[in-house]
């Protein structure tokens, strides 16, 4: 009696190939054994996970970068290759990680696969700005580089990948507030819109977002979420692998995220950097999971039909 939601395909990656502790190697199978599947289907949205990728031979961090590298760009066409398909048949790929440098693999392959019909936006929610290359950074950490990697500019074992790069044009960060001058002057030289953290204190999220939504939105066929959970203040969310103040509350940003249910053209949401063992109380894998169930579940229009059907909070079985 009511229109079909799409289909949600979970999609982990369990690498910290990009990472300076090993923490978030174990996050994707962290939240898949509290059970993620589960509580969004009990919330109505038709979940399920798809693979559970690892990378074919653990370096630990601080291990060579070209060697770190290597590995990385193997785990990442296999990413990007498996994130396509799911777009292809229709579906949305929820990517779970692991360190951010994923990113540089999830969103190849959603551009790849929406390329027959136009360009893809992406907003990009992080404390930091993700733009180094492997010849500017200062850290020596991947996790610093799928910014630049997805734009084109960097190392060919992040760049190299099949599908198209992204138009700076429809690229958008939110939340900003540690970077070091090269992220910025790359960044600025190719007109990527930055909402730092001072603005978004002063605007309020929901203004920013309405903005960073329309960046993304307007003149491509599709957009994706990719959420780096330090962008979340570290006080209220500590179980992520770089702790930084003055970030992002995670309530507002679930309520503020609530919208993206509506939106026809969501292509792909990623969620990246949980650490369990940081996760002393178990708090922040309720939030990934009340926050994914917000941005995923049913739209107001179905949610609107299914109660009719069966009473406020009596879903049908999925
Ligand atoms: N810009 C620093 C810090 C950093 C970037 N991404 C994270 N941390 N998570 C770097 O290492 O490149
Ligand atoms: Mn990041
Ligand atoms: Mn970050």
């Amino acid at each position: 009696p009511f229109a079909p939601s799409r289909p949600i395909h979970i999609v982990g990656v369990g690498s910290c190939l990009g990472a300076p502790i090993f923490g978030p190697a174990s996050g994707p199978r962290a939240l898949k054994n509290l059970g993620l599947e589960a509580h969004l289907r009990r919330l109505g949205i038709p979940a399920h996970w798809q693979a559970l990728l690892e990378p074919s031979a653990p370096k630990p961090p601080h291990s060579p970068l070209n060697e770190r590298l290597g590995t990385v760009s193997a785990l990442l066409h296999d990413l990007a290759n498996t994130v396509a398909g799911v777009c292809e048949e229709g579906a949305i790929p929820l990517v779970l990680g692991g360190d951010h440098a994923i990113g540089a693999g999830t969103w190849r392959g959603v551009a790849r696969a929406l390329a027959p019909r136009g360009k893809l936006g992406l907003i990009w929610i992080d404390a930091h700005l993700d733009a180094h290359t492997s010849l500017t950074t200062h850290s020596g950490n991947i996790h610093g580089m799928p910014m630049a990697a997805l734009l084109g500019v960097g190392d060919e074992t992040l760049t190299g990948l099949p599908g198209p790069h992204l138009d700076p044009a429809h690229v958008v960060i939110v939340g900003a507030r540690s970077w070091e001058p090269e992220e910025l002057t790359l960044l600025n030289k190719l007109g990527v819109k930055i909402f730092f953290m001072p603005e978004v204190k002063t605007r309020g999220l929901p203004a920013v977002l309405a903005d960073a939504l329309r960046i993304a939105r307007t003149g491509t066929a599709g957009f994706g979420v990719s959420v780096d959970l330090d962008a979340i203040d570290c006080a209220k969310l500590p179980g992520t692998t770089c702790l930084v103040p003055d970030g992002l509350d995670p309530q507002e940003l679930t309520d503020a995220l609530h919208s993206l249910r509506n939106c026809a053209d969501l292509a792909g949401f990623e969620v990246v950097e949980y650490v369990p063992e940081r996760d002393k109380d178990g708090s922040g894998a309720r939030w990934v999971a009340d926050f994914a169930a917000a941005a995923l579940g049913p739209t107001t229009a179905q949610l609107r039909d299914r109660e009719q059907a069966y009473g406020a909070h009596n879903y049908a079985p999925l």
